[in-house]
C-alpha cells in the first residue's frame, strides 16, 4: 500500500535542503532588518553633525551681523580698515559689509562702492526687514564657488550683510561622503543646493536607496542623506557575514535534523516491511480467567518481533512506531494471518475467546470491515469469539463512522472492548459513543490494590461504572492472588495477568489449555 507520507529519493533530498535553506532565508531578512537599522542611526548621525556644522556657522554669521549693525551712519572711508580687522578675526567670510537698502554701501572685500548686493549675490533680496539668509551658487566676484548669505535690514534701509565661504561646508560634506559613500545634500532657505557624493542609481538591483531628511530646528535648512543601494547592500552583506556563521550550523542543524527524522520514519517502515516478509512476527497468547469458573475463557493476542539475531524488539516501542508510520494497518493484516495459521491447530470449545488490538487508523480507514469479516470467514469452523479491543493510544476521530462499523460488526456476532481503560484521553466519550461488550481496566488501576478491604476509589468508581452500564469488566496486569480476590469480590468477571498466566507461544498455550486452562483456579483458602 503507497502512502503520501513514504518520501521519494528527490523529496527526501528536497525535504532536507528546504530544512537547511529555513535558517537561512530567516537569517537573510533578520539581517535585512538589522542593515535598515544600521543605515538609519549612520544616517541620523551624519545629518545630525552636518546640521551642527551649518548651525556654527550660521551661528558665527548672526554674531558678525549684529556686530556690523554699530557701524550704522560711519562713512566706509572710516570703515573700510574696522571692516577688514572684523572680517579677518572669524574664519568662514567671504565678505563682510554694510548695505545702503539694497546698495552694497562699503564692502570688507571690494572697499567702497562696488554695486548692487542681490547682484553681488546673484539672487533677489527680500522686501521685508529683519534677518535673512540663502544658500547661493556663487557671488559675482567668485561665481565658481557656493557660499550663504546672511543680511540684516532694518526699516530705515540701513543694512549689514555677511557672505559665509561655502567652501568650508563642502569640504566637510566631501569628507563625509567620501568615507561613508554618502550623498549630501543641504539647501538654506530654499536657495542653492551644496551637493556632494553620487546617486548611484544601479539598474541591477531592486533596491532603492535610502533616504534620510532633517532639518535645523534653529535655521532654515534642511539636510538630506542618502545611501545609495550599493551602500545598504554592502551594510546588508556585512552584518550577514558576521552572522554567517551562527546562521551556517543553524542550517547544517535543520539539515541533520529532518535527515535524522527521514532515516528513522524510513527505516521502521523498512524494517516493519522487511520483517513481515522475513515472518520475524509471532504472536503470544495471554489467557484470560473467567472468575466464575476459575477457567480459561479466552486469550488475548500479542504481537511479538523476534529479529534474525534473536533479539527481540519491545512490543510497546514497535506498535507505537507502526503507528506513527502509517505501518499499523499492514501489520495487522500480518497478524490476522498468523492468526488464522496458529488458530488451525487449536482444539477449543466453541466460544472460546480470541481477543485482538485494533488500532484507531484501522478503524478508519475504509477496508477495516472487509478486513476483519473476512478474517472471521477463514476461523469460522473454529466458532471461536472474535473480540476487538480498541486502545486509546491514538484518539478515534470520526467517531460516527467508527460507531455504525462496530454496530455492524457486534450484528455478525463480534465483540467489542475497550482496552487500557483510563488511561487515555477519551475513555468515557467512548463510552457514549460505541456499543460496547467489555471494558478492561487498565493495570495501573489495579496495581495499587494493596489489601482486599483496602481503599481504591477510582478503580471502584469504574467498576461501578461497568456494572450500571451493564457491561463486562475484565481487569488487567493482575499479578497477585490478593488482587484477583478483590476483583472477583467486586463482581469483575474476567482477569488478566501474570497471576493466571503469562503472554505465551501458540503451541505452549496448546498444551496449557489442557492442563492449566482446563482446571480451575485454586485460591489459597487464608
Ligand atoms: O504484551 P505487550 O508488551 O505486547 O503489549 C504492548 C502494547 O502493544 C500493549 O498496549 C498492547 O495492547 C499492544 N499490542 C500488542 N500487540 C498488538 C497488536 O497486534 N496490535 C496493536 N494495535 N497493539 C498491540
Ligand atoms: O493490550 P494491552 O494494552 O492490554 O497489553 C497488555 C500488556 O500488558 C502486554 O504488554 C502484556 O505483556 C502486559 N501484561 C499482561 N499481564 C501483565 C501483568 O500481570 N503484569 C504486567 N506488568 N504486565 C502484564
Ligand atoms: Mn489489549
Amino acid at each position: 500500500m503507497p502512502s503520501s507520507l513514504f518520501l521519494q529519493r528527490h523529496q527526501r533530498w528536497l525535504l532536507i535542503l528546504g530544512a537547511g535553506l529555513v535558517p537561512i532565508i530567516l537569517g537573510m531578512l533578520f539581517t535585512a532588518v538589522e542593515a535598515r537599522h544600521s543605515l538609519r542611526n549612520q544616517q541620523t548621525v551624519t545629518a545630525n553633525a552636518l546640521i551642527t556644522q551649518t548651525e556654527t556657522l550660521s551661528d558665527s554669521a548672526m554674531h558678525i551681523t549684529r556686530t556690523l549693525r554699530d557701524f550704522k551712519g560711519q562713512t566706509c572711508l572710516s570703515l573700510e580698515r574696522p571692516l577688514q580687522r572684523l572680517a579677518s578675526r572669524y574664519p568662514y567670510f567671504r565678505a563682510i559689509g554694510v548695505l545702503d537698502g539694497s546698495h552694497v554701501s562699503c564692502s570688507s572685500a571690494y572697499g567702497h562702492d562696488p554695486g548692487e548686493l542681490n547682484v553681488m549675490i546673484q539672487h533677489a533680496l527680500p522686501q521685508s526687514t529683519g534677518n535673512w539668509g540663502i544658500s547661493i551658487a556663487g557671488t559675482s566676484a567668485v561665481p565658481e564657488r557656493p557660499a550663504i548669505a546672511f543680511v540684516w535690514m532694518n526699516p530705515e534701509d540701513f543694512g549689514v550683510y555677511a557672505i559665509v565661504e561655502g567652501q568650508y561646508l563642502l569640504d566637510f560634506m566631501r569628507a563625509v561622503s567620501e568615507a561613508r559613500h554618502y550623498q549630501l545634500k543641504i539647501s538654506f532657505n530654499g536657495g542653492y543646493t551644496f551637493v556632494t557624493g553620487q546617486a548611484q542609481r544601479t539598474a541591477l538591483l531592486p533596491i532603492d536607496p535610502v533616504i534620510w531628511h532633517a532639518a535645523s530646528s534653529r535655521y532654515p535648512f534642511d539636510v538630506t542623506v542618502l545611501t545609495p543601494a550599493s551602500e545598504a547592500l554592502r551594510t546588508w552583506r556585512d552584518i550577514f557575514l558576521i552572522f554567517l556563521p551562527m546562521i551556517a550550523i543553524l542550517s547544517l542543524l535543520f539539515m541533520v535534523i529532518t535527515a535524522n527524522w527521514i532515516k528513522r520514519r524510513v527505516t521502521w517502515r523498512d524494517r516493519i516491511k522487511k520483517a513481515m516478509q522475513r515472518d520475524e512476527f509471532s504472536v503470544a497468547y495471554q489467557p484470560v480467567c473467567q472468575v466464575s469458573s476459575g477457567c480459561c475463557s479466552g486469550v488475548e493476542a500479542l504481537m511479538r518481533w523476534q529479529r534474525r539475531d534473536g533479539e527481540w524488539e519491545r512490543p510497546d516501542i514497535f506498535i507505537a512506531a507502526a503507528e506513527e508510520e502509517n505501518m499499523i494497518i499492514p501489520l495487522t493484516r500480518h497478524l490476522l494471518t498468523l492468526l488464522a495459521r496458529d488458530v488451525e491447530s487449536w482444539q477449543v470449545t466453541p466460544g472460546f475467546h480470541l481477543a485482538l488490538n485494533v488500532a484507531a487508523e484501522h478503524l478508519q480507514h475504509p477496508d477495516f470491515v472487509p478486513d476483519i469479516e473476512q478474517f472471521a470467514r477463514e476461523i469460522a469452523h473454529k466458532q471461536l469469539q472474535i473480540t476487538l479491543e480498541l486502545t486509546e493510544r491514538s484518539l478515534i476521530k470520526e467517531g460516527d463512522a467508527v460507531a455504525k462499523k462496530l454496530a455492524w460488526l457486534r450484528q455478525c456476532g463480534i465483540k467489542v472492548a475497550i482496552d487500557d481503560f483510563g488511561t487515555g484521553n477519551c475513555s468515557l466519550s467512548y463510552l457514549q459513543t460505541f456499543e460496547l461488550d467489555y471494558l478492561k481496566i487498565d493495570r495501573g488501576f489495579i496495581n495499587p490494590i494493596e489489601s482486599i478491604d483496602g481503599e481504591t476509589p477510582v478503580l471502584d468508581a469504574i467498576i461501578s461504572l461497568s456494572h450500571k452500564l451493564a457491561l463486562n469488566i475484565l481487569g488487567e496486569g493482575v499479578e497477585t492472588e490478593m488482587q484477583y480476590r478483590y476483583l472477583s469480590q467486586r463482581g469483575v468477571a474476567f482477569v488478566q495477568g501474570w497471576y493466571y498466566a503469562r503472554p505465551m507461544t501458540s503451541d505452549a498455550l496448546r498444551s496449557w489449555l489442557m492442563t492449566e486452562g482446563a482446571t480451575p483456579l485454586e485460591l489459597n483458602a487464608s
